[in-house]
């Protein structure tokens, strides 16, 4: 061990100094194991080392976690035979692209590699898509523990850690060597001390919890979420599309408050929810609301105006309420950035609980290069558990590689960038397929726009999204092999 941590010291890939983290943190040390592809006798080392750790306990695959891990987990792989699978990290994995490359069943165990811990977030990224697929994860194994709070997070979140080295004992070690004064030795403990992180455990989810039979994870029915759902118009959602049958979600971008209007009535007996942009409508009038309501009302779906309201509490007040629009008073439910802090929420829910309504998060975007994602999503997440009574979910893209997965059943995930085919347009838009947002991708309602207006059938092509997006839930549902 004591060579190991020699050369990791020799190359470099351990620093000492004033380093700038990605939190903005300054740290005395500074540790880089992507270098060690560079060194082939070190990636052996430290694969060799990770390897023993863990030899005796009991794994059928294994996965690094990308990248620094991939190529350690290769070398692990090859010197012992043991089967490994990729998670995909890239942003655009839509369509057919799975979240898991490999060939597994549910049900086998996986067993995670790391080069480092500190908080434990990455394992815990790349654990939520490996269970979202019915495999096991319940072990992860690291080169260097940083002590930070990352072994405490992952048992909080049902993974054991396995580390081989951790930094203080690395410390120890170079200051007897003489590579290191007594002096930094002491900044760099400080540092961890002051240093400890936490991250969220997730809330006990019926849709995250084992099986009693085969081990394989079972999703929990809208029938069974609705009774969880503390907003009204959360549980009606819930109540509609088992009763209906369909998880679709109309975005009807059309030209007219008139064409709107009839593309409601003739396609609403297909979907959940209508998705509106009131302010594209040329023609809209104060009644427009009332007759969009009494669709509604006819077709039992719930209408949704994709507002994005993005202000500071007291502003959104206004804009929901007020204006020519007055969204407050025909829709069910509304969306926000979560950019402002919780005061958008607060302002929003004045307003809109008193009716009874409901609000969804943005958490994610189905545009290319986003910036709603890791610590943003995080933060979105815990907006709503704050607000219960009114947040009745996210617009999410890809929430089974959330640290914390879908997470509360009580709250819904609807999903845009829906299309038959994965592709995109020409302005950053990026389509996932059906299969893959409520089977692989945990969402729960697919909200399709040119998709179903650009058709030729509006009708049928909704119908067809329809049967695509409910087979794709009751097959999830009854095998068990979503989330
Ligand atoms: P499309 O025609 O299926 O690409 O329309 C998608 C709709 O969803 C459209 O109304 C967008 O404004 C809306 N949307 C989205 O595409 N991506 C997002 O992240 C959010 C909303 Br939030």
């Amino acid at each position: 061990m004591e060579e190991l941590i020699l050369e990791l010291h020799k190359v470099e890939a351990v620093k000492f100094g004033n380093f700038t983290l990605k939190s903005g943190i300054i740290s005395p040390i500074y540790i880089d194991l992507r270098l060690i592809v560079s060194y082939p006798h070190l990636l052996k080392l430290v694969s060799e080392t990770i390897w023993n750790k863990v030899s005796s306990l009991k794994f059928e695959l294994i996965c690094g976690v990308p990248y620094t891990a991939l190529p350690i987990a290769t070398c692990i792989s090859l010197a012992h035979s043991v089967p490994m699978v990729m998670r995909r990290k890239e942003v655009k994995d839509y369509g057919t692209k799975k979240s898991i490359e490999g060939v597994f069943s549910p049900g086998q165990t996986c067993l995670v590699i790391e080069d480092l811990v500190t908080s434990g977030a990455s394992v815990l990224e790349t654990v939520g898509p490996l269970k979202s697929v019915g495999l096991n994860v319940s072990d992860t194994v690291v080169l260097i523990d940083r002590e930070q709070g990352g072994s405490d997070n992952l048992a909080n979140n049902g993974i054991a850690l396995h580390s081989a080295l951790k930094l203080t004992q690395m410390v120890d070690v170079l200051v007897r060597h003489s590579k290191l004064s007594a002096e930094i030795a002491d900044s760099v403990r400080k540092f961890i001390a002051e240093n400890q992180t936490k991250v969220p455990v997730p809330s006990p989810s019926p849709s995250l919890a084992p099986a009693p039979v085969d081990g394989v994870r079972k999703r929990s029915s809208y029938g069974e979420r609705a009774a969880l759902a503390q907003n009204p118009t959360g549980r009606k959602l819930f109540e509609l599309m088992e009763r209906k049958k369909t998880n679709l979600s109309l975005a009807a971008d059309v030209s007219t408050a008139q064409q709107l209007v009839c593309i409601a009535d003739a396609v609403g007996p297909e979907i959940c929810v209508l998705k509106t942009h009131v302010d594209i409508l040329p023609d809209f009038t104060p009644d427009f609301g009332a007759q969009l309501r009494a669709i509604a009302d006819k077709h039992d779906f719930l209408i949704f105006e994709d507002r994005k309201f993005a202000d500071i509490g007291n502003t959104v007040t206004m804009q929901y309420e007020g204006g020519i629009f007055k969204i407050v008073e025909w829709a069910d439910v509304v969306n926000a950035h979560v950019i402002p802090g919780p005061g958008i929420v607060e302002g929003l829910k004045l307003k809109g609980l008193p009716h009874g309504r409901g609000l969804l998060l943005l958490a994610e975007m189905s545009s290319a290069g986003t910036l709603a994602k890791g610590e943003y999503t995080s933060a979105a997440v815990k907006i709503a558990s704050d607000h219960p009574d009114f947040v009745i979910g996210f617009i999410s893209i890809n929430p089974a590689a959330w640290p914390e997965g879908p997470g509360n059943p009580a709250l819904i995930h609807m999903t845009p960038g829906v299309q038959l085919s994965s592709g995109g347009d020409t302005l950053g838009q990026q389509y996932n397929t059906p299969d893959s947002v409520i089977g692989e991708r945990g969402s729960d309602v697919i909200i399709v726009g040119r998709g179903i207006i650009k058709a030729k059938d509006q009708v049928m092509a909704a119908r067809q999204y329809r049967i695509a997006g409910w087979n794709a839930y009751e097959k999830n549902v009854k095998m068990g092999g979503g989330l």
